[in-house]
């Protein structure tokens, strides 16, 4: 019946006038009637694993800030001993809505601070430990119990500014005389229940899996091993999050909400797959390669997210204020990132006064502008979109340059091939190709190809990278072309395909 359809399906899967011809009309009707009772009307079959609806809504996100700021700025030190002394923290001018200003401005959508690093120092009032922000230099705003608290400095001008806000809470605690005990454990949930309880709304709880052996341990100064793998009690910190902030997403090696990308450069792998073989991934996970790709055969879905920082260390060092990276660099990674199917988590080491560094703030705002410039006009939306197939009325390829996140191109049942074909008015220069997968459905590309009309010949596009998944979404960059049509064919998927979106740009630098 399939084959059937396709014939009288004009390329664009709508049906051919023709067959409603004077002379044909009575024919026409029954097969048209024949037809739309035989069509495949219904949504594809997921294919797991899938997303939780939050997981998307995350991903939707893109790109936020993370901030390392304490102790460690101070000192010049990027992972402390746990022996500084918390006077040492003395910002001059600090002005935490400055950070979330700047933010904004770089269209980030959320901010993660780093509540309490390595070193063990807490950012906020935690009467669990006398090393925290109250016993410090700093004199600023202070919290409705009249103390001074950085996180909740934050939460008022992330709602000020409508960003969202995460914490990243260290398991690995330098100060910490318990720490390898049970009772530092223990005392690491109490920290992280009054995180979860205290500040409002987290769309991320970051579970860092770095742990260096040695330290202050209140005075020890030795080295403490832990196993990695059980000693944080990780469901029992998975439970907290989940009883007190549901919507949060999990960030460790291996999520459960969305995992490290394997390394700390802020590049996804051009194959990424959403998904992990869970059980095999704990944080400090030693495969961190496989991270940067997922498992095509992995039982969960957890998308890749990319750490990076802005200057070479995550905590502000005066020598690197020559070192911030640029524009175009932050460019590059964001092509990377969320052009890999990854989010971007750009970290901005919060200076000695207190603020993001004029030129680290210069750099995030001009690349922001620079990404909206490049994706600023979808040449896609007026071309006429046609498929070589399509699963039924409701899944038109038109579906896929209407501007719509939640209608999709999709193709019948054992099609897991396809061509969908944007045709332009006239001649239309062209270098970035962006393509979305309907991930509630599951991620599904393999491999595909992309190719344009240029005079009467069709030519290959060269991403200059393998075109095999797309996931969320997949940007592929390359020389400007001007074509008359492009044509995007995917050669192998896990099932029928089901993309919503597919856009073209003309990046002009
Ligand atoms: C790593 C830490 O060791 C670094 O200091 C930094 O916090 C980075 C984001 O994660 O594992």
């Amino acid at each position: 019946m399939y084959n059937i359809i396709k014939k009288i399906l004009s390329p664009s899967g709508e049906l051919v006038g023709g067959l409603l011809s004077p002379r044909g009309v009575g024919v026409g009707l029954c097969f048209f009637l024949a037809l739309s009772v035989q069509a495949q009307n219904t949504a594809p079959e997921p294919i797991g694993p899938l997303p939780l609806p939050k997981q998307v809504e995350w991903q939707k996100m893109e790109t936020y800030a993370f901030v390392h700021y304490g102790l460690n700025t101070f000192t010049d030190k990027e992972w402390g001993y746990g022996d500084a002394d918390p006077k040492t923290f003395n910002p001059s001018r600090m002005d935490v809505e400055q950070w979330v200003r700047t933010f904004k401005q770089a269209g980030m959508k959320g901010v993660i601070i780093v509540a309490k690093h390595h070193d063990g120092f807490a950012m906020w009032p935690s009467p669990l430990t006398d090393y925290n922000i109250t016993h410090s230099s700093y004199n600023g705003p202070k919290n409705k119990d009249g103390k001074v608290d950085v996180l909740a400095e934050l939460r008022k001008a992330c709602d000020k500014y409508g960003l969202k806000m995460g914490v990243y809470l260290s398991p690995w605690d330098r100060n910490h005389a318990e720490y390898g005990r049970q009772a530092y454990v223990d005392y690491y949930h109490q920290q992280l229940t009054q995180l979860v309880t205290e500040y409002g709304p987290l769309f991320e709880v970051w579970l860092d899996g770095a742990n260096g052996g040695d330290g202050y341990y209140g005075g020890a100064r030795e080295t403490r091993k832990i196993d990695r793998r059980n000693y944080y009690n990780f469901p029992k910190i998975h439970s907290i999050i989940q009883e007190h902030q549901p919507q949060a997403i999990i960030f460790s090696d291996g999520g459960p909400g969305c995992r490290w990308v394997g390394n700390e450069r802020g590049e996804a792998g051009t194959t990424n797959w959403s998904f992990l073989r869970q059980k095999e991934v704990y944080p400090g996970y030693n495969k961190s390669k496989e991270l940067t790709t997922g498992h095509p055969d992995g039982d969960t879905w957890i998308a890749a997210e990319c750490d990076v920082s802005i200057r070479p260390g995550w905590f502000y060092h005066p020598e690197e204020d020559s070192k911030v990276k640029t524009p175009e660099q932050l460019v590059d990674l964001y092509y990377k990132s969320v052009g890999h199917n990854a989010t971007l988590l750009l970290n901005f080491p919060v200076d000695r006064e207190g603020r993001v560094n004029a030129i680290d703030s210069a750099n995030a705002v001009a690349f922001h502008q620079m990404i909206m410039q490049d994706l600023k006009t979808d040449l896609l939306r007026k071309a006429k979109a046609s498929a070589s197939s399509t699963r039924g009325k409701k899944f038109f390829a038109k579906n896929l340059n209407d501007g719509n996140w939640d209608t999709y191109w999709a193709t019948p049942d054992g099609e897991h091939t396809g061509i969908v074909t944007f045709t332009f008015k006239q001649p239309t220069k062209v270098n970035r190709l962006l393509l979305q997968e309907y991930i509630p459905l599951g991620q599904r590309v393999k491999a595909f190809q992309v190719e344009a009309l240029v005079g009467d010949k069709w030519q290959m596009v060269d991403a200059g990278e393998p075109t095999t998944t797309i996931g969320y979404k997949r940007i592929l960059r390359f020389p400007t072309i001007e074509a008359t049509a492009l044509r995007i064919s995917v050669t192998d998927a896990r099932g029928p395909l089901c993309l919503n979106n597919i856009s073209a740009y003309f990046a002009n630098r």
